[in-house]
């Protein structure tokens, strides 16, 4: 038995999706894990095994003796486990039932049900993962574009941590020394070379002033770009949608006025995660109250979506703007459709003139030509090459707001030292400072109820 990790209790949890599966794994962690699994498990004896060895057994329900599953149960001695802890791996045959009766059969043993994230708390309880590193393991989890995934890889190994370590072991240099000099406070002297200080401050502020804008992006990443499409009624959006989607999803009409509520659909470009919403054809004047509260949507969508695209009809000879989409030039792409109705070199061209400088394009909605290059304008508008793994980005928002108040109290130093404050008070920001940025990663107590919301996020068994 092990008890390095200060937990008395050992957990249990099914650690694989629910439904049926091929294989399916209870997860056991804690000081009595090897013990309780030998009570439940008829094969060799657990207890006298090595870590990190594999062996195949039976199931044996403790109450009844009766045979629950064939098995095979893999060992992971502590500290070399996921939480620090021993923990055994029970692999049955993945069928809900099977899988319950086991967690019985190890509940009943003297294991005890774990809660939501537990393993992963006990993990950075034990030091084998830092806060933020945690954090990144739900990120993973929930992953389902590439770049979620990088963003989240990235962070797990540790990326994001030690960035942070190094700014912390800058600023807690300094704030010994000045620290020392308050011992000293009677003979006036500064062990803390004020001109390296303020150089130090300067850079940490633009290191941190990096990773707050790398926000805006992490955000993209974690949940996905939202794009309006918007245009006057029949100009074709809810084809371009199908389009984009290659699916039949919205219906589509000659009859303007088709799309009333808005429809929303995720598209996956080139890793990114981007949320279509087709919305309600925009007239200027309209009598139809549904019509009307569509309209309403349509332009409460653009106001709130990165990207809009402006769908227009080229065969439309009015030609008039839309007034409230000027000011969203910024993040507008002007889609001209129809273009089959034009010559097809024609099409070519006005792609290939309109593409990158203008944000426009020209495309057949209907005959998928252009669709390929939309998506391309679309990812390089909305991200252009601002993702690169190499760049710490910040995707989580608890990071944001310590990054954000440490700027402040960096901002405080620099204003203290410009008015000549003493050191004792250039310590109280230093301080704060080394407050919120040892909070990301966990290095100085983190608030329970915060803890719980973070750990509460993840599914029970991880
Ligand atoms: N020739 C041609 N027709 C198209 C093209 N795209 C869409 N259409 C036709 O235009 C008509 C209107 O298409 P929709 O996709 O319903 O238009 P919408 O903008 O969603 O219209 P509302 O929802 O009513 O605002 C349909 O008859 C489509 O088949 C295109 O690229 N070429
Ligand atoms: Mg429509």
């Amino acid at each position: 038995m092990n008890h390095l990790s200060g937990f008395e209790d050992t957990i249990a949890a099914i650690a694989t999706p629910p439904g049926i599966g091929a294989i399916g794994v209870i997860r056991l962690s804690g000081p009595d894990a090897i013990a309780i699994a030998g009570k439940i498990f008829k094969g060799r004896d657990l207890a006298g095994q090595p870590s990190h060895t594999v062996h195949f057994g039976h199931i044996i329900d403790p109450n009844e003796g009766e045979l629950i599953d064939e098995v095979v149960a893999t060992l992971f001695k502590g500290p070399k486990s996921y939480t620090g802890e021993d923990v055994v791996e029970i692999s049955g045959h993945g069928a809900p039932y099977i899988l319950r009766k086991i967690l019985e059969a190890a509940t009943s043993a003297g294991a005890r049900l774990a809660r939501a994230g537990e393993y992963t708390q006990r993990a950075f309880l034990n030091g084998k993962l830092d806060l933020a590193q945690a954090e990144a393991v739900a990120d993973l989890i929930a992953a389902d574009s590439k770049a979620q995934q990088q963003a989240a890889l990235q962070q797990l190994r540790g990326g994001f941590s030690g960035e942070l370590a190094q700014l912390r072991d800058q600023l807690i240099h300094f704030a010994a020394l000045i620290e020392l000099e308050l011992d000293f406070s009677d003979e006036d002297v500064e062990f803390a070379d004020r001109t390296q200080f303020k150089s130090l401050i300067s850079k940490l502020k633009s290191q941190i002033s990096n990773l707050l804008n790398s926000f805006q992006l992490g955000n993209v990443i974690k949940n996905g770009v939202a794009v309006a499409i918007i245009g006057k009624p029949n100009v074709g959006k809810s084809t371009l949608l199908n389009a984009l989607l290659n699916e039949e999803r919205a219906i589509v009409s000659d009859i303007a006025g088709t799309t009333r509520d808005t429809i929303e659909e995720t598209l996956n470009i080139k890793g990114v995660l981007f949320r279509l919403i087709d919305t309600a054809g925009i007239r200027e004047h309209t009598l139809d109250q549904i019509e009307s509260i569509g309209i309403e949507r349509s332009k409460q969508n653009a106001e709130k979506a990165a990207l809009i695209l402006h769908l227009t009809d080229i065969t439309d000879p009015d030609t008039t703007p839309i007034d409230w989409l000027k000011p969203f030039a910024d993040k507008t792409i002007t889609v001209r459709n129809k273009t089959d109705r034009n010559q097809i070199s024609d099409v070519k061209r006005q792609t290939s003139d309109i593409r990158g400088r203008e944000s426009a394009i020209a495309i057949s909605a209907k005959n998928n030509i252009g669709i390929d290059a939309l998506k391309d304008l679309m990812y390089e508008k909305a991200i252009g090459d601002t993702i690169k793994t190499e760049n710490t980005i910040v995707t989580n928002a608890r990071h944001y707001e310590a990054l954000a108040k440490m700027m402040e109290s960096l901002q405080a130093i620099e204003t203290g030292m410009e008015q000549n404050l003493t050191g004792d008070l250039l310590s109280i920001d230093i301080r704060r400072a080394l407050h919120y940025l040892g909070a990301i990663t966990g290095q100085v107590e983190v608030d329970r109820d915060i803890l719980g919301t973070i750990f509460g996020k993840f599914c029970i068994g991880k």
